[in-house]
């Protein structure tokens, strides 16, 4: 019989993982009790680092895009860091790397946001092939850090479908010591597996498009609900941005509230899927 991973507890499946970013992940979600993850998309430091440190209690991770952050300076790392250990949440810096082995790995490691140095986890579109991978890994590794393969993506027409998002399964079947999962809208238990062979792998699955009042955005992006993506789906992780702190950065009660609203809901849906019966 297959193994159900998304029955077992997030404290169970530390277990499942060797990569020390999933499992720091995986305990925190157990700790703290919440599988929302807050993306941080604005463009100041201030309020960057203002939402974080509202949303912190509330969340097992931060996403970051470090490139719009207009007055950047490498302290602001080090602000972030000391954020990280005073509310426990990793750090995903979402840079989406799409290039050749030997560029993602000095986009990786260098420039000016050194993301390897201080990112827990990061993500990658499968496009190249495996060399992503590879060159990625080349730096991360070492480090403890994790790699999710964007198998899907939340928005209208997105083109990562089919055998697309089949082969991404597979490159991160065949990678599975830097490979923790996947930016993906589903469960990828089962997907690219010939019919009979048991799925071992228990990858996480990351999921933003999660939205409680609307349905979208004018550019593309697609929402759906908490219970959608964790129960429907069987995803793990909910990646909520504009719904949290969209009505206006500056209001701190508002993203405080609306954060303890989706860590809420991620986690009532969460309870039902690990509760419900097995049929
Ligand atoms: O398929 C995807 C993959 C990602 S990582 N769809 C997405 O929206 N994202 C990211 O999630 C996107 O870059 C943005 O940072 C966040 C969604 O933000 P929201 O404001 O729409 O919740």
């Amino acid at each position: 019989m297959e193994k159900t991973f998304s029955r077992q507890t997030y404290g169970q499946r530390i277990q499942n993982h060797s990569n020390p970013a999933a499992k720091m992940l995986l305990e925190i979600m157990e700790r703290k009790k919440t599988n929302l993850a807050v993306s941080v998309d604005v463009t100041r430091s201030k309020d960057f680092i203002a939402i974080i440190d509202t949303v912190g209690p509330f969340v097992c991770l931060v996403k970051t895009h470090i490139d719009i952050i207009e007055d950047f300076d490498f302290s602001l790392i080090k602000q972030l860091q000391d954020l990280s250990d005073k509310h426990d949440f990793a750090i995903f810096e979402d840079r989406k790397f799409a290039d050749i082995g030997n560029t993602v790995a000095l986009q990786y490691s260098s420039g000016v946001h050194k993301i390897a140095s201080w990112s827990h986890i990061t993500n990658a579109h499968p496009v190249p092939g495996p060399s992503i991978i590879s060159g990625l890994s080349s730096v991360g590794l070492p480090l403890g850090r994790g790699l999710l393969l964007l198998a899907e993506m939340s928005t209208k027409g997105a083109l990562a479908v089919g055998t697309y998002t089949e082969e991404a399964v597979r490159m991160a079947r065949a990678h599975r010591d830097f490979v923790v999962g996947f930016i993906a809208q589903r469960t990828m238990k089962g997907v690219g597996m010939q019919d009979n062979v048991t799925d071992n792998d228990d990858f996480l699955i990351l999921t933003p498009g999660v939205g409680l009042d609307t349905k979208g955005d004018a550019m593309g992006q697609q929402y759906r609900t908490p219970r959608q993506v964790i129960v429907d789906s069987e995803c793990d992780v909910i990646i909520v941005g504009r719904g949290i702190y969209g009505k206006d950065p500056s209001l701190v009660d508002e993203i405080r509230a609306q954060a303890k609203r989706y860590m809420d809901a991620g986690w009532e849906a969460y309870q039902e899927r690990i509760s419900a019966p097995v049929v």
